[in-house]
């Protein structure tokens, strides 16, 4: 099975991302064929300083290998280091329908976030996402829950070109994990944790100091009891999914555990525990941030390796499109 899914290198990896998606690619490298891209052009859909964006790409880099992508099982690259995404792109936008489009909730959010840079980037971010996936003829598509609808759309338009110029793509499945496809913001449980949003944010490489003090200021909800309760508890049922998800344990054993005890208990060892875990992370980066000619050794191989594929998908596209 052929494995792709992408990133941003918007910001810091914080455990959404972790436990909602590059968990599962680290557990899929194992025994399937991996592709793992950067999604630097998506990036540049909201805003962003050029100035430091090549640092952004290079630290997303190393927090991937940090967290267990092995160069020697994955290919790891950066989006616009293989141009057949941006000239695919171009074609699918041509049997697109406007109106999917701009019915998708993420450019819906993303408009009304960056009220005074809605631009055309962001309306077609889903096609170039599409393109991402489709080169590579994927079978399966390990996401959170966020980017369902874009992978809907891109299933959409797979079948589509397959219908009007003839077998060419690969229908995707998406992959949603059961828990964690949705970690909520800490400083509001009913909106999703989003690297464009620091505040909402537990980093997978935040000091242990910083740990502490974001998970017991975490917002939660009235009352004291440890239960799981989505509706009225969305912040404590937030923090159980995520001690639940790096212990290990079922929600129901750790309900159990913390009868009788109240918020600042489990929020303790909640941060103890996250303390623990993500340490193995944060050793790994540390020394990985002085290898840089190294890192960038991979992301070529990678793009070399990954073009090599994307280049046959577009010749054939072109060919059934008349263009060849
Ligand atoms: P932003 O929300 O700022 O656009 P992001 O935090 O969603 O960025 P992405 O790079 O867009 O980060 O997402 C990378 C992967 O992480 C995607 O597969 C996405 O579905 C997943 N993901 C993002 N946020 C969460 C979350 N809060 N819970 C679970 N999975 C998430
Ligand atoms: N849009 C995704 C990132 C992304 C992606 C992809 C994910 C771009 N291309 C292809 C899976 C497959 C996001 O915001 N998380």
């Amino acid at each position: 099975m052929r494995i792709f899914s992408g990133i941003q290198p918007t910001g810091q990896l914080h455990i959404g991302n972790y436990l909602g998606a590059t968990k599962q690619w680290v557990e899929l490298q194992k025994n399937q064929e991996c592709i793992f891209s950067i999604v630097d052009l998506h990036s540049l859909t909201i805003p962003y300083d050029p100035i430091n964006f090549q640092k952004k790409i290079m630290e997303t880099a190393i927090a991937h290998l940090a967290i267990g992508i092995e160069p020697e099982k994955s290919l790891l690259f950066v989006q616009s280091q293989v141009k057949e995404h941006t000239e695919l792109t171009w074609l699918l936008n041509t049997i697109c329908p406007v109106g999917e489009l701009q019915r998708m909730t993420q450019y819906k959010e993303k408009s009304r976030q960056f009220k005074k840079n809605i631009n055309a980037g962001l309306l077609n971010y889903p096609i170039l996402m599409a393109a991402d996936i489709l080169l590579y003829q994927t079978d399966i598509v390990p996401i959170g829950k966020d980017q369902k609808q874009h992978l809907e759309l891109t299933k959409m338009l797979a079948k589509k070109f397959n219908q009007k110029f003839g077998e060419t793509f690969k229908i995707p499945k998406t992959q949603i994990p059961k828990i964690g496809a949705k970690i909520m913001a800490l400083n509001n449980p009913k909106k999703k944790m989003s690297k464009s949003i620091p505040q909402s944010c537990l980093f997978l490489f935040d000091e242990p100091k910083t740990i502490r003090k974001k998970i017991m200021s975490a917002v939660t909800d009235t009352g004291k009891t440890i239960k799981y309760d989505l509706k009225r508890k969305p912040g404590i049922s937030n923090l159980l999914t995520i001690y639940s998800l790096f212990s290990e344990k079922p929600v129901k054993e750790l309900e159990k555990k913390f009868k009788g005890k109240g918020y600042a208990e489990f929020k303790k060892q909640l941060a103890e525990l996250l303390i623990v875990k993500l340490e193995p992370f944060q050793r790994k980066r540390k020394e990985l941030v002085a290898r840089e000619v190294y890192i960038k050794e991979i992301l070529n191989q990678g793009a070399k390796k990954a073009q090599t594929i994307a280049r046959t998908t577009l010749q054939q596209v072109k060919q059934k499109m008349g263009l060849l």
